[in-house]
């Protein structure tokens, strides 16, 4: 039988390479026939942090623009809101409950980006957004959770709070999900400080999908590199050498050591050159194709089709908990 599988992103910024090879090509290569594959929208989970509304509303479209862009097919995937899915927010309150201060607070998300704020205005939502967030995986009974590194805590937060649930009731309530971090691409790194991670929040030295390519080519040519001159792997004493690597691998569908072997004896210069057409082939491609989704004005549709999809599934699941929590339905 196939996995389900489940996965999202949050509509905050633009949209970047690590967004794209961390995420959204796993979520591609996972999509099967059947209807067992659920990526939404996290939108719910863009408030955390302030958000003009207009942004919000721009990111959300863009997001599914670039979700069909890149190759999913609203035939096979639901693709939907979080926030049109009321079953979330619902089943997001049940599970508050079952959740511990101390094991939030050690969150790493949480105490960066809450380090980042004056403590008098830390949201309540940035304390708590693990718990919607497994909310999110355990309504679709989801086995399987690809995501980028960054994220495997929070699912790991969602396999404790479902295995001390269905303890405490002494029955499977939920599917306990495991994350999928892939191999090569996990974590790709800034290009202007290539021990930080490439992010939406911190954005110098990402590469946007929206990016003009004559920029991208500038800043993959001006990315930070090592002392010596070999283009070799080693994380350790080569990381932009490495993330430009893992970068041209993954947009080439090729291990790190076929890529390696491409350019023994070469010089940096030659390399990033290398690098910078490959990031300007696939940008011009899957922007030309976000463009047609635009201009098609096929996304309510498919954000209509994809909440009802899910809303199926998602209802069914907070029944299942409510009646065996003592929650009265009828
Ligand atoms: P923020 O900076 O606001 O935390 P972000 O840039 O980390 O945002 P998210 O929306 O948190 O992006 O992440 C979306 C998905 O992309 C997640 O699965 C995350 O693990 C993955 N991802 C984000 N950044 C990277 C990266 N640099 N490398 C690989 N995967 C990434
Ligand atoms: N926290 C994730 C987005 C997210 C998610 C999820 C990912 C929200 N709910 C459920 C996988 C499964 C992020 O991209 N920052």
């Amino acid at each position: 039988m196939e996995h389900i599988i489940l996965s999202g992103i949050k509509p905050t910024g633009q949209l970047h390479l690590g967004s794209y090879i961390g995420a959204i090509s796993n979520f591609i290569k996972y999509q099967k026939e059947d209807d067992k594959t659920f990526i939404f929208i996290a939108d719910l989970h863009a408030l955390t942090l302030p958000i003009d509304p207009k942004e919000l509303y721009e990111n959300t479209r863009d997001l599914v623009a670039f979700y069909l862009a890149a190759g999913l097919d609203p035939e096979k995937v639901a693709i939907f809101l979080q926030s049109q899915v009321p079953a979330h927010s619902e089943l997001g309150i049940i599970l508050n409950n079952y959740a511990y201060m101390g094991e939030m607070s050690r969150m790493t998300q949480f105490k960066d980006k809450s380090a980042k704020l004056n403590e008098k205005s830390i949201g309540l939502g940035l304390f708590t957004y693990p718990v919607l967030m497994a909310a999110d995986i355990l309504l679709y009974n989801a086995e399987i959770v690809p995501v980028g590194e960054d994220q495997k805590q929070h699912v790991e937060l969602c396999r404790d709070l479902a295995i001390r649930i269905n303890n405490r009731y002494k029955q499977e309530i939920f599917v306990v999900p495991t994350p999928v971090i892939a191999k090569t691409g996990a974590r790709i790194m800034s290009l202007s400080d290539p021990t930080k991670k490439m992010s939406k929040s911190d954005p110098k030295g990402d590469i946007f999908l929206k990016d003009d390519l004559k920029i991208a080519r500038k800043k993959i040519m001006s990315a930070v590199t090592d002392l010596g001159s070999e283009v070799k792997y080693d994380k350790e004493n080569k990381p932009g050498i490495s993330n430009l690597l893992t970068i041209y691998s993954c947009l080439k569908g090729i291990t790190i050591e076929e890529a390696e072997k491409e350019f023994v004896n070469q010089r940096y210069g030659e390399f990033k050159k290398a690098v910078a057409d490959v990031v300007c082939a696939f940008l011009e491609d899957i922007q030309s194709k976000y463009t047609k989704v635009i201009e098609s004005g096929i996304i309510d549709k498919v954000l209509h089709d994809g909440a009802l999809k899910a809303s199926k599934i998602a209802d069914e699941t907070v029944e299942r908990v409510k009646k065996a929590i003592g929650l009265y339905s009828f």
